[in-house]
């Protein structure tokens, strides 16, 4: 018996366990049991006192990329430290029980691959990965001279995160995929984001407009909240295992 008492509806667990097709759209909020502090979370240190969209913006770099970069830094190196949480573990279970399972995430920790999850839809690219400013290719490697941004081996410009920052277009292959997952399937878990950051948010109300069972998985309410048919107020870590054990409670899901 876990503090929410496995008292889930019974129309939740029937469809969980009816379930076809599950899109799962996750923000910030999966990854902050791993310590990964949300994006709204007050920054701390030297950040505390930039609001995370002014530092998340092409003008933002341009204007002191030093500054930029060494947020990302400090955060690549919070990533680096974090592990999966039991949300993120939870949900690779999922994807081992349905039929069809599509993972969209709003995060850029890449903790949802190194829990196990198998393609991933990345709508706001990857700190871990770096490409040059000017001609948005990757850059695996580059020689460490100290300055920061380093230069780009290629041209000499400034390297940047590959994160979609504010103001920029998301990858439209991503996008492309995520909508077409928030279409076609029968049941749509929105966890742990805020519902604000578009065009992400809009894809729980797509899947609501395509008929889809909606779950929403949040300590706190949201824009999508009073549409959702299911709402579990909590921390991921601790419901969405629960949720599982209570709907296959014979097979010792996580
Ligand atoms: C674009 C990568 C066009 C970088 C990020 C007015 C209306 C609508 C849209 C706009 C508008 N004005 C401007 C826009 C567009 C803008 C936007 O949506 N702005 C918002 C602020 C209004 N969007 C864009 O700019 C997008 N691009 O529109 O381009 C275009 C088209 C063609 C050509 C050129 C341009 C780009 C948006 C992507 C920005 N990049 N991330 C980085 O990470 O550094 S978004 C960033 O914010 C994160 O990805 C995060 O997912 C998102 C939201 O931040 P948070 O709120 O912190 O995080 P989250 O939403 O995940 O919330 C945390 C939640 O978790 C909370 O609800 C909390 O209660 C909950 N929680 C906490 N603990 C737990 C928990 N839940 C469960 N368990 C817990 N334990």
């Amino acid at each position: 018996m876990n503090s929410f008492g496995d008292r889930f509806p019974a129309a939740l667990l029937a469809a969980l366990r009816d379930a076809r097709h599950v899109t799962t759209l996750t923000g910030s909020g999966i990854s902050a049991e791993s310590g990964v502090p949300t994006f709204r979370d007050a920054q701390t240190g030297l950040w505390a006192k930039f609001r995370p969209e002014d530092l998340a913006t092409p003008e933002a770099f341009q204007r002191n990329p030093k500054l930029v970069w060494d947020w990302y830094a400090w955060r690549r190196s919070l990533v680096a430290q974090a592990q999966p949480n039991p949300g993120h573990h939870a949900l690779v279970d999922l994807e081992r029980r349905v039929p069809r399972f599509r993972m969209v995430t709003q995060n850029v920790d890449g903790l949802h691959q190194r829990a196990g999850s198998r393609d991933v839809i990345e709508l706001h690219g990857n700190i871990s990965r770096t490409k040059c400013f000017e001609e948005s290719v990757l850059i695996p490697s580059w020689t460490e001279t100290g300055e920061t941004p380093p230069p780009c081996p290629n041209c000499g410009g400034p390297l940047r995160p590959d994160v979609v920052w504010f103001g920029e277009a998301l990858p439209q292959a991503a996008l492309d995929q995520a909508l077409e997952a928030s279409q076609s399937c029968d049941l749509f878990f929105s966890i742990g984001t805020s519902t604000l950051v578009h065009p992400a948010a809009s894809l729980p109300f797509q899947a609501l407009q395509h008929g889809a069972t909606v779950v929403e998985i949040n300590p706190d309410p949201t824009p999508l909240t009073a549409r959702a048919h299911h709402v579990l107020r909590g921390p991921a870590g601790e419901l969405l295992p629960a949720l599982l054990r209570a709907a296959w409670p014979a097979q010792n899901a996580t």
